[in-house]
């Protein structure tokens, strides 16, 4: 049984280790202008707790990230930051400002959910992504809890740490869009 623990943990820190590579030094740009479109499997950190890990898949559909195992965990929310598997992608905002967040997932069951963060906090209490098809990837664009968009407030310019963290496992997860525009709807 330990040897199996040790293989997840091993398996999780090569996934951490080819993003930190690939995004390390350079990261993505957006601006009022451009809307920015992130691949989920190209993490800039993963943070494993417990068994459960964020996995790259590639053998089925497009490469995205699976909430791993899918055994009916729910993390709790209030501990959410400390307590659940993130993943972080750093993006360099050109200007201060509101910039919407969409999401593009599927769900196992029906039950698969994400919460979203900026700079280590939560977007907003009790914020999370959920509702996506069990059968093929959709786009989310506002929190399922009030309804509102999923905003990020950006008081300065700069680099800053988008984040997401499992809620319910099972979540397949795709990519992410930031756009300035409020009527920008991803395909
Ligand atoms: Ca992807």
């Amino acid at each position: 049984m330990k040897s199996n623990v040790i293989m997840v943990v091993m398996s999780g820190v090569i996934v951490l280790a080819s993003g930190c590579s690939k995004d390390a030094t350079k990261p993505p740009r957006v601006s009022s202008k451009h809307d920015l479109a992130v691949e989920a499997e190209s993490t800039h950190k993963a943070i494993n707790v417990g068994s459960h890990y964020w996995k790259v898949e590639r053998e089925s559909g497009p490469p995205h990230l699976l909430a791993f195992p899918s055994d009916n965990t729910v993390f709790d929310r209030k501990r959410i930051t400390g307590d659940s598997p993130g993943v972080e992608y750093q993006v360099t905002f050109e200007q201060p400002g509101t910039y919407y967040l969409w999401v593009k997932g599927k769900g196992e069951a029906g039950g698969a959910s994400v919460i979203p963060g900026l700079d280590g906090k939560l977007l907003a209490e009790n914020a999370d992504f959920m509702g996506f098809f069990p059968s093929e990837f959709s786009w989310i664009g506002a929190l399922h809890d009030t309804g509102k968009r999923a905003a990020l407030q950006i008081d300065t310019a700069g680099e800053h740490l988008v984040s997401f963290w499992m809620l319910e496992d099972g979540f397949r997860f795709d990519k992410f869009m930031i756009t300035a525009d409020s009527n920008r709807v991803p395909e």
